[in-house]
């Protein structure tokens, strides 16, 4: 059976499928697979780049600023799956729109939650399919991230931004505090000092400053954002995706474990890489002085 993620892949890439819905069933082929392609409220989907090979996730609540209501957080989460399921994408981006990232969690959906109503609903659903996620997830903000929109741009693993992009965990405002990893990835990327100013004040900073702190890695301006990911990820999409995978899981051991264990995981991810056919065929390409012709396996 075709799943779903299967499904959008083919609408999208026959250009059938716009912002996460059906444009057009030309032919009898496809109205089987109507059914089966998910739809989405709150975020926007495609395939871009010039080789199609990036998928593009556009969060899309603009009314409400791109606050992140449940719906919203698992849309997000099956868009990552399916786009990580997809063998012919080599990265995916996240973005919002010119004027805002993410204005955080859906503050009117959290009114009225209680201790024990959090408890049972546990973690944040379609979190984990964005840190699970084993091809490169790239940010790319203009406008604001705040709240659990900025936590969610450091779930990633490369953040872009646009020169007037605003971050910040201004929880403390409302009476609560970062409670999607912002008290714990924030001072592991900026510092104590700075995760601490940040977090206690709920005051916003500039791309510019989350720039020179370490967090953003590139600031453009505002109408180049996109042009300039979409690069980025065609740039990685270059390499072999397997390999590529591997180096991700390696920078990420930086984040989960000491110097020494860190150390130990990286040399044993190199050596790993010595039983693939992508490292043979890199280096052979390098000495023979041709391009590559990498496999993924
Ligand atoms: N939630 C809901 N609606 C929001 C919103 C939000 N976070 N932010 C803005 N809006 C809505 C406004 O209510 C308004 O709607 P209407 O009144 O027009 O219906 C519309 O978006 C436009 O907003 P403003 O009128 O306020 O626009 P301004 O330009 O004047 O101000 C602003 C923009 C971004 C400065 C302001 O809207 C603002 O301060 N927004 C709140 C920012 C914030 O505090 N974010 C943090 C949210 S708390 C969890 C873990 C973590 C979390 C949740 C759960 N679990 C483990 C379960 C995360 C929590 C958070 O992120």
């Amino acid at each position: 059976m075709t799943s779903a993620g299967a499904v959008t892949r083919i609408l999208l890439r026959k250009n059938l499928l716009k912002n996460g819905r059906v444009a057009a069933l030309p032919n009898t082929g496809f109205v089987k697979f109507y059914s089966a392609a998910p739809t989405y409220e709150n975020i926007k989907i495609n395939v871009v780049g010039s080789k199609k090979n990036v998928g593009l996730i556009q969060l899309n609540r603009p009314k409400a600023l791109n606050a992140l209501c449940m719906p919203l957080f698992i849309e997000l989460g099956k868009a990552v799956k399916d786009f990580d399921a997809d063998g012919t994408i080599s990265a995916i981006i996240i973005t919002g729109n010119e004027k805002v990232f993410a204005a955080g969690a859906d503050i009117k959906d959290m009114q009225n939650q209680t201790y024990s109503s959090l408890q049972r609903a546990g973690t944040l659903k379609g979190w984990d399919e964005v840190s699970n996620c084993g091809k490169p997830v790239i940010a790319a903000i203009n406008g604001i991230a705040l709240g659990a929109g900025c936590e969610l741009a450091m779930l990633c693993d490369i953040i872009y931004a646009g020169e007037k992009a605003q971050f910040g965990q201004p929880e403390i405002n409302i009476g609560t505090i970062p409670g999607a990893g912002g008290t714990q990835r924030l001072p592991r990327y900026v510092g104590k000092s700075k995760a601490m100013e940040i977090v206690l004040t709920g005051n916003f900073f500039s791309a510019q400053e989350a720039e020179k702190m370490g967090l953003v890695a590139r600031v453009f301006p505002v109408e180049k954002l996109l042009e300039e990911t979409i690069k980025l990820a065609e740039r990685i999409g270059t390499h072999s995706p397997l390999i590529v995978k591997l180096a991700k899981q390696a920078v990420n051991q930086a984040y989960e474990t000491n110097l020494a264990a860190g150390l130990l995981y990286e040399k044993s991810i190199f050596y790993g890489t010595f039983a693939t056919n992508d490292r043979k065929e890199g280096m052979t390409a390098f000495v023979e002085k041709r391009a590559p012709r990498f496999k993924n396996d």
